[in-house]
């Protein structure tokens, strides 16, 4: 079975693990490759240049996560982390100082960076640093030309456009994000593969990445939104949204930058015309049982409802499980 998912960072690398491990036991042991084709279309547009090295956030925690080297109270970065590198361009007084890159996973920019100036594509350089972490999945970044997330904010310092990463992490997405601008994502072409990767799939999914800066980035390089729009695969999305919030990361406040509600049922308008179904937590069932009820020409996505907190790997194997479920159900429907 071929299966396509569109990925950002830690929600969607959490789901991940769960599909691996629910297929793994579908499989009846068989190995995860058996039978089973996993293409992960990651999100570049949280990625930055720091200290002449290139980051890819999204891709590395997927791979990480994926690979077994993931941070896992955090979702990002590596496990067993040292920051002598950090500390000592402290010292030289460099900046930024608001971004924790550990030595480790300094490695793995260092590898990234160099293969990008020899003239690699990010998706070959995506590649070759997943033939050492053995992800299980194809990982291929959604383009390979530049797409930059920046954020407009208007503070003390006046009104000014951001790098994602300074609104998120340095400041805590506190500041409200005036609008949201993916910046290159107009020229970009889907990566080699993507596109295919979205015709042949006999499923999609949206894991419960950030439907803003995650899968609205990925859906906003020219070609990948109808891509989705036209395959046969059922697409089946999981909301990010639990009981009128996010889970952990800041979608609330990437989604009032865009004047959308933060509800389960906002997120799926978002993604109108690409769901065939939606899993919503119990929380949201009534909010989505009315939308139902009120989209009376029935053209929404089928939706269900079901414990939706990636607690821990069986919660967040049922999920998987049942988000392939809805999918043979929506095939069988068709
Ligand atoms: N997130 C933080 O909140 N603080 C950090 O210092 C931080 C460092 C970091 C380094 C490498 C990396 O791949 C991710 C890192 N992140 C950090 C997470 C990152 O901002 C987010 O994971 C994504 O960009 C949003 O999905």
């Amino acid at each position: 079975m071929r299966i396509t998912a569109l990925a950002g960072g830690i929600g969607a690398a959490r789901f991940l693990r769960g599909l691996l491990a629910e297929l793994a036991a579908r499989g009846a042991g068989a190995d995860i490759g058996a039978g089973h084709e996993i293409t992960v279309i990651g999100n570049t547009g949280d990625d930055i240049t720091l200290f002449g090295l290139r980051v890819c956030p999204d891709l590395d925690t997927v791979m990480y996560t994926l690979g077994g080297g993931i941070h896992e109270e955090q979702g990002w970065g590596r496990d067993g982390e040292t920051f002598a590198v950090k500390a000592e361009l402290a010292a030289y007084g460099v900046e930024p100082q608001w971004f924790g890159l550990g030595d480790r996973d300094f490695a793995t920019h260092i590898v990234r960076s160099q293969m990008l100036d020899l003239g690699y594509p990010l998706s070959q350089v995506t590649q070759a640093l997943c033939a050492r972490w053995q992800p299980g999945v194809r990982l291929i970044p959604m383009s390979n030309d530049p797409v930059e997330t920046h954020v407009v904010v208007d503070d003390e310092q006046g009104r000014r456009a951001v790098h994602f990463q300074e609104w998120w992490v340095r400041m805590h997405a506190a500041t409200p994000a005036l609008s949201i601008v993916a910046i290159g994502a107009e020229d970009a072409k889907p990566a080699p593969g993507v596109l295919e990767a979205m015709a042949e799939a006999d499923i999609v999914l949206f894991p419960p990445s950030n439907p803003v800066v995650s899968i609205g980035t990925i859906l906003a390089v020219p070609g990948i939104r109808d891509a989705v729009a036209a395959t046969m695969a059922p697409v089946v999305g999981v909301s990010p949204i639990i009981g009128g919030a996010p889970v952990r990361g800041m979608a609330d406040a990437c989604l009032s930058a865009i004047g959308v509600e933060t509800s389960a049922a906002a997120v799926a308008e978002m993604y109108a015309g690409l769901l065939d179904g939606w899993l919503v937590d119990l929380s949201d069932a009534a909010d989505a049982a009315m939308t139902r009820a009120a989209d009376a020409a029935a053209t929404g996505p089928v939706v269900r409802a079901l414990p939706l907190l990636m607690s821990d790997l069986a919660a967040t194997r049922a999920i998987a499980a049942a988000a392939l479920d809805l999918a043979d159900e929506l095939r069988t429907d068709r």
